[in-house]
């Protein structure tokens, strides 16, 4: 079931995120217990996979979410709503082009702990959020995934003052407080991955992305 949060469900609030998931604390503990478990490994395995396509590899892993439900079984079940109540995003401010409705999985956001985000990270495997682009025929469009972390969330897992994150070679862009989504300082990048993207793989607009058909 999806639910639609009052305000941008990226964190702002620790009730509006738990109340989206209800049961994305008990996921959140498993997933934390595998990824300490696996936190080793992967750390020794860094050095040789940092740096490779990693594109094919979100491709891969986004497959099966072109069917809409999938996703949101997955536990991308959280319609990210911007300030202004709008779910489909497009650049109001310079109309280069649209996003689409965002999905977030909260079991890959970072964890809000007494009003501080912490475990930050990101991983080409596991976009933060799904996008969809609603079409005329009343289906819903998988067009791109959005990898999404706190400045906060993230300086608490790689140091005070920590480099901006990178993947596909391609650092993320800063998004300071005072955004649209009401969120204090993030980091984003798109990977236009299952809509071509004139712009570039990587830019924020798509404007072959439509909102007309939300
Ligand atoms: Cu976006």
């Amino acid at each position: 079931m999806i639910s639609r949060a009052a305000v941008y469900p990226y964190g702002r609030t620790d009730s509006s995120f738990h109340r989206s998931n209800p049961k994305g604390e008990t996921m959140k503990k498993t997933l934390l217990a595998a990824c300490a478990a696996t936190a080793l490994l992967l750390a020794a395995a860094s050095s040789a996979t940092a740096g490779a396509g990693g594109l094919s590899e979100a491709r891969a892993a986004t497959a099966q979410f072109q069917r809409f439900d999938a996703a949101v079984a997955a536990g991308y079940s959280a319609e990210v709503i911007d300030l202004n109540g709008l779910a489909c995003i497009d650049d109001i401010e310079h109309h280069t082009g649209g996003m689409g409705i965002h999905y977030l999985n909260p079991a890959y956001f970072d964890r809000l702990v007494n009003g501080h985000f912490v475990d930050g990270n990101v991983d080409a495997s596991t976009p933060e959020a799904v996008i969809y682009e609603p079409t005329a025929n009343g289906r819903m469009r998988l067009v791109a995934v959005e990898y999404i972390v706190t400045k906060e969330g993230w300086e608490a897992s790689h140091g005070a003052g920590a480099p901006a994150p990178s993947l596909f070679g391609q650092e993320f862009e800063p998004v300071l407080a005072g955004n649209r989504y009401g969120l204090p300082d993030f980091y984003e990048l798109h990977a236009w991955i299952w809509k071509n993207n004139p712009l570039g793989m990587h830019n924020d607009w798509n404007p072959t992305v439509t909102c007309a058909n939300a």
